[in-house]
């Protein structure tokens, strides 16, 4: 992996020229002002924030501009083989002081700053969260951008302009409320429009509005224009600058003015808004039952738009379309873009006329599917009424693989019908459905899953099928996360102490991280790094109190839970722990429990009812807590509205305790728990997802798991019955039952016996109640910890020093080695 790095990244970024010496730095400083006068038009004494905060991120955008061409003519030249990443989600974030940090343009920063008489930290506050994506899938894809760029690979992501992203959660009487998240509401600086480089997208219906609402019309083919935006994806050292390509949809005569402006105007006008509203909105659901047609036409637009472009890409540089595989590898980030696997055939069968095997052989060795989920109901499966309707000729080509791949079936397994009805790429039933996930398996050369636990047991239960038939093509690639925004940005206190300690190089090369391992029995090295923490939760607490008004012990532990709110996730199970801890104090108010603070941030799908109790529940238990005087200054619940990148970005660095807590066997991977892990968090969690290998690598003694294993949770299925918890644990009951006797509800009698019924009534699917009480004994084995501030400082450290392999470097090396057989293409 070192050689994949560039060297001179990790040498202090030598390479970069000296400030002073750099031609078009010459007069940065006055790059400026020039765009706040030639942009806004405003003097620079009177302009406002915002209009500052565009001055400098086009002057940012001047100085990467350069690299960015050449990164492009790079890759022209070398003509290597590409990865395009797909992907209806991007979770970025703010892309300011990353790619300042990525550029290394800290001391122009600086003397622009003082020259301009700018604060530079408030100036950041300006820009809004590119929210395009709802949870871990959305940031995996924009931490992977960030890696790929890094490690010099020709890579490219492809994915929707959502024009409205991730809604904003405003929390009103402790109820979720979603506002549209109007984030391109102004210009975003960082953005390209590549107008000239539009593509066609043959759809066999139309779309048309009626009463404000969009409606299909069968049977009546249409064409939409695919307009792309370009955003530079800046690789650390600022070598490299790929593009993250996102489509916005118009309609045709959008673009042609000509029938624009002689046709029926009024007619032109209607279709161009029922073609912008594909692009419009971010679906806003991670898991639960979907099935919405304008979501399957977003998922279709993104992947034939997207074929498009890079298949022109592919032909302008090679003759020879057996090349494709060697020239192209495309990454599906789940099944949203399966449908790649259709269209590709279609064009390589219809378009170029190449015979069925040979199309075949082409599309299968060019994809690979990565799975995120083992929950039965999050597989994407599409009623056969939209392909009817939308794409009439992918479902003959769907239907044909089927047959072909249901024949090999039967040749390799005779008489076994149970086995092809298992794996048939169509789901008969009172409405046939296409099962994407069979389609991404059979259509391309790789499925992965995201860690170790997850892809194991997507062979040997989800797909295991599949797994039999070609085990060759399953493999694991556990996530990771980009230590530059998740470390290096985000906990500059930390960062300064690791680097004080081993160098800078990990930020680069994160395997050095491991350095800091001898370091946990080094006196001063834990005082600097329980003081980095400790000035770390003091920014937090002060910017909480600033922007909320909502004040909080820096001296308290901060102990997390931010993530979607989801029943697997488990906030209950949390919220139990809490109200358990509460009682104890309430019963006992002089023991010794070191204060506390929970922290909650997540938002619910809008649709998911249960999700959405749970938030509210939880600000009643905030709010019951607050208002008791017994446990004043003891304990305290916070739930963070509106949880988002930016907010990951200020909570983390500050976390003492890190929750990680998924019935096991549900959680993919998780990789926020990474992120904890990184800024010196320890985890208490189930032993799921990466949280196993995380443990195994800072060693088991350094972790506090805790509740039933995987293997324990599929066994008791047949058994488990939450009454007998609630019948032999006392402090159990009595939490249940002061929910139950609207403790936390006086005002709204009633309002949680939903959340008692999915606990005890209903079976409590997640098993929350079997794992409570050897949480609460993690947690308090935990707690005792904290007060040996030494010891608490040594198992945190090592969990730091342990955290190398979970950094995004490291899965994408991984990929491009294993799956996109790759190579970098570095920019001279
Ligand atoms: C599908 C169809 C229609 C509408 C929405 C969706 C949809 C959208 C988003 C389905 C799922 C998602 C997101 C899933 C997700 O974020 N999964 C998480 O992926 C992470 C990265 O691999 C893992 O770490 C998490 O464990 C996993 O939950």
């Amino acid at each position: 992996m070192d050689e994949l790095i560039h060297a001179d990244a990790v040498e202090k970024h030598a390479h970069l020229p000296n400030l002073s010496s750099m031609p078009y730095l010459g007069q940065a400083d006055t790059f400026f002002e020039r765009h706040l006068l030639s942009d806004a038009l405003v003097e620079p004494a009177t302009a406002y924030q915002r209009q500052r905060f565009e001055a400098m991120a086009r002057s940012v955008r001047d100085i990467l501009a350069e690299r960015w061409i050449r990164t492009q003519r790079t890759y022209d030249q070398a003509n290597p083989k590409r990865v395009y990443y797909m992907s209806m989600e991007f979770l970025i974030g703010r892309s300011m002081s990353n790619n300042v940090m990525n550029l290394v343009l800290d001391r122009f920063i600086e003397s622009t700053s003082r020259e301009a008489n700018l604060d530079w930290l408030d100036l950041l506050e300006q820009e809004p969260d590119a929210g395009l994506g709802n949870g871990g899938l959305g940031r995996l894809a924009a931490c992977f951008l960030d890696s790929m760029a890094s490690m010099e690979l020709p890579a490219m992501g492809y994915g929707l302009r959502y024009e409205y992203g991730m809604f904003r959660q405003a929390i009103e009487d402790g109820w979720q409320h979603e506002q549209p998240d109007n984030w391109l509401r102004r210009q975003d600086p960082w953005e390209v429009s590549r107008r000239g480089q539009f593509v066609e997208v043959k759809l066999g219906c139309s779309f048309e509005m009626h009463q404000g609402a969009l409606t299909i019309i069968a049977n009546k083919p249409s064409t939409l224009i695919g307009v792309p935006y370009d955003r530079p994806i800046v690789g650390f050292g600022g070598k490299t600058i790929n593009s993250l390509r996102l489509w916005s949809a118009a309609a045709p005569d959008y673009f042609d003015f000509q029938e624009f402006s002689s046709g029926d105007f009024v007619g032109a006008l209607v279709g161009s808004i029922a073609a912008q509203t594909l692009t419009r909105v971010l679906y806003p659901d991670d898991s639960t039952e979907m099935g919405q047609s304008l979501r399957f036409a977003q998922e279709y637009f993104l992947v034939a738009c997207s074929l498009a472009d890079l298949l022109r890409r592919f032909r302008r540089d090679n003759d020879d379309w057996n090349e494709l595989p060697n020239k192209v590898a495309i990454q599906m980030n789940d099944t949203h873009p399966a449908l790649t696997v259709p269209e590709l055939m279609r064009i390589l069968l219809d378009d170029v006329h190449l015979g069925w095997d040979q199309a075949w052989d082409l599309t299968q060795r060019t994809l690979a599917y990565t799975n995120h989920t083992l929950l039965p109901e999050a597989l994407e499966k599409w009623p056969l009424h939209y392909f009817r309707q939308m794409l009439p000729r992918q479902l003959e080509i769907i239907y044909e693989i089927n047959r072909r791949f249901l024949d090999d079936v039967r040749n390799r397994h005779p008489g076994d019908d149970k086995l092809v009805e298992r794996v048939s790429l169509i789901e008969e039933g009172h409405e046939d459905k296409v099962r994407m996930a069979h389609v991404a398996i059979v259509g391309s050369h790789s499925t992965n899953g995201v860690a170790a636990i997850h892809s194991e047991l997507l062979r040997t239960t989800t797909v295991r099928d599949f797994a039999e038939l070609y085990p060759e093509r399953f493999n694991n690639k556990t996530n990771g996360v980009t230590p530059r925004r998740w470390v290096r940005l985000a906990n500059p206190e930390l960062s300064d102490v690791i680097s004080e300690a081993i160098g800078n190089n990990w930020v680069a090369d994160f395997d050095q991280i491991g350095r800091l391992k001898p370091l946990a029995d080094d006196a001063a090295f834990r005082e600097a790094f329980l003081g980095a923490k400790r000035h770390a939760k003091v920014r937090f607490a002060s910017w909480l109190k600033e922007s909320s008004g909502q004040i909080v012990d820096p001296d308290s532990i901060f102990d997390c839970h931010i993530k979607r709110i989801h029943e697997y996730k488990r906030q209950l199970l949390n919220a139990l722990r809490v109200i358990i801890l509460y009682s104890r104090l309430r019963a006992n108010p002089g023991m010794n429990m070191a204060p506390r603070t929970f922290f909650f941030a997540g938002k619910a799908a809008p649709a998911y009812k249960i999700a959405k109790l749970i938030i509210k529940f939880i600000n009643n238990l905030a709010l019951t807590i607050e208002k008791d005087p017994l446990v004043a200054g003891r304990i305290k619940v916070v739930f963070l509205p509106d949880y988002c990148v930016s907010l990951a970005e200020r909570l983390i660095p500050a976390a003492d305790v890190s929750n990680q807590i998924s019935t096991a066997g549900f959680e993919a991977s998780g990789t926020s728990n990474m992120k904890f892990m990184m800024n010196g968090a320890l985890t208490l969690g189930t032993r799921d997802g990466a949280t196993i290998e995380m443990a195994e690598e800072a060693g088991e003694e350094n972790f506090f798991l805790f509740g039933l294993t995987a293997q324990e949770v599929s066994d008791g299925r047949g058994w488990y019955n939450p009454y007998w918890h609630y019948e032999n644990d006392a402090e159990t009951r009595h939490a249940l039952d002061l929910i139950a006797q609207n403790y936390f509800s006086a005002n709204e009698p009633g309002a949680f016996s939903a959340l008692h019924d999915v606990l005890l009534k209903n079976g409590d699917r997640y098993m929350h109640l079997a794992d409570i009480v050897s949480y609460l004994n993690a947690d308090e084995a935990l707690s005792t910890l904290y007060g040996d501030r030494g010891a608490w400082a040594r198992k945190a450290i090592l969990n730091v020093a342990g955290s190398g392999k979970f950094s995004s470097d490291r899965a994408i090396s991984q990929y491009a080695e294993e799956v996109w057989n790759m190579q970098p293409c570095p920019v001279l």
